[in-house]
């Protein structure tokens, strides 16, 4: 599409042209295919939602994840060497939620200790996957002449570490959470309605574009454990024993994958495999459901 038409298409309906845009790669990037197993699609279609850039969760994050996570504006006025206050008045995130193909979940399903090559490659192809989307996303949008920055792919992007365990400084969750596509869990995974084994990615821009509703203000209304206290299944999936009542131990899940998992590496010729078994045969793993609780009328008990 010439640039000219594109712009067109944008002023019309700028949310629905992104939309198409994040889509329409997924569907037709070879990427998006696993290297050793073509005719395997790594992702299905996406979910997209979008923030206002100035939303006051952003800031919010400063307390609930570090004082190092940047909101939108100093994601964007970092990469431009400008001033956070000299950038346009309104900001948009755009966020999406790419669920990993059924295939994949299937294989890691049968797993009690180790991930499977599908799953190890999802993990390690994918998030190559994700950054090109992340690419072409800003490439999109810089040729059109909106800024725009993917915070992931920029040389300030950090995971440092407490006696909690890991944090970024861009938690690309927590950012889909304020693009409202779904909330968190007792497994710390992020619970959309397609589901919590997927990979989630944004970019910020000064394009303007509508915010979407956030589904209610409970961060964890997705997970049935917090709903009503009828599920556990994810304690019960992690080898590493790093799921409890009392959460995700980001720690031993670390120490888990770091110690029992590392040796795939070269068996799966990847840089990362992940692990992922609390992301499938669960209640949560394609699905969000707290949605099947409310529809049947069952009043969720206090925890
Ligand atoms: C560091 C990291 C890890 C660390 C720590 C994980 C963690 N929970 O933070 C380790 C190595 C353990 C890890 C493991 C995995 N990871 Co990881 N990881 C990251 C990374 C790079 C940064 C995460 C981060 O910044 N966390 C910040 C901290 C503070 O988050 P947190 O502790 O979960 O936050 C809690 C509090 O904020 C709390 N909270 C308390 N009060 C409130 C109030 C409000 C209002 C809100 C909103 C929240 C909130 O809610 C959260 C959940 O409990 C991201 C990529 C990125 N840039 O985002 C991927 C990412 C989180 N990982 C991902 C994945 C898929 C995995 C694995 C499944 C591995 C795999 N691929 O097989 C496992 C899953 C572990 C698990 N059970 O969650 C996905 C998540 C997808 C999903 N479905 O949720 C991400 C987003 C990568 C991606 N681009 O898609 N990961
Ligand atoms: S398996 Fe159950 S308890 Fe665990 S995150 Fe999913 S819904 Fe919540
Ligand atoms: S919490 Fe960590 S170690 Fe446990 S199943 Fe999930 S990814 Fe694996």
């Amino acid at each position: 599409m010439e640039i000219s038409t594109k712009m067109k298409a944008l002023k019309t309906a700028p949310a629905r042209f992104i939309e198409e845009a994040v889509k329409e790669f997924v569907r037709t990037s070879p990427l998006n295919r696993l290297p050793f197993n073509p005719d395997c699609t790594i992702f299905d279609e996406p979910l997209i939602g979008f923030a206002d850039g100035d939303d006051a969760i952003f800031t919010e994050y400063k307390n609930i994840i570090a004082p190092t996570h940047l909101t939108p504006r100093e994601a964007l006025a970092k990469a431009y060497g400008e001033e956070p206050a000299d950038l346009p008045e309104h900001l948009s995130v755009i966020s999406w939620i790419l669920p990993i193909a059924a295939r994949t979940r299937e294989s890691n399903r049968r797993e009690t200790r180790i991930p499977t090559r599908l799953w190890a490659h999802t993990r390690w192809y994918g998030e190559k996957f994700n950054d090109a989307l992340r690419n072409h996303l800003v490439q999109l949008l810089t040729e059109m002449d909106y800024r725009a920055v993917a915070p992931v792919l920029q040389p300030y992007f950090r995971v440092d570490t407490n006696s909690r365990g890991p944090y970024s400084n861009w938690s690309e969750r927590h950012i889909a959470y304020a693009a409202g596509l779904g909330t968190f869990s007792l497994s710390d995974g992020f619970i959309t309605e397609r589901g919590i084994a997927h990979r989630c990615g944004s970019v910020v821009t000064d394009l303007v574009l509508p915010a979407t509703a956030k589904k209610g203000d409970n961060p964890y209304a997705n997970c049935l454990f917090y709903v009503n206290r009828s599920c556990r299944a994810c304690i019960a999936r992690c080898p590493g024993e790093a799921i409890t009542e009392k959460g995700h131990d980001k720690v031993q899940c670390s120490k888990y994958q770091r110690e029992n998992i590392g040796y795939l590496l070269k068996e799966y010729e990847v840089g990362v495999a992940g692990c992922g078994l609390c992301q499938v045969k669960v209640p949560c793993e394609f699905t969000n459901p707290a949605k099947k609780v409310k529809k049947s009328g069952k009043q969720p008990q206090s925890v």
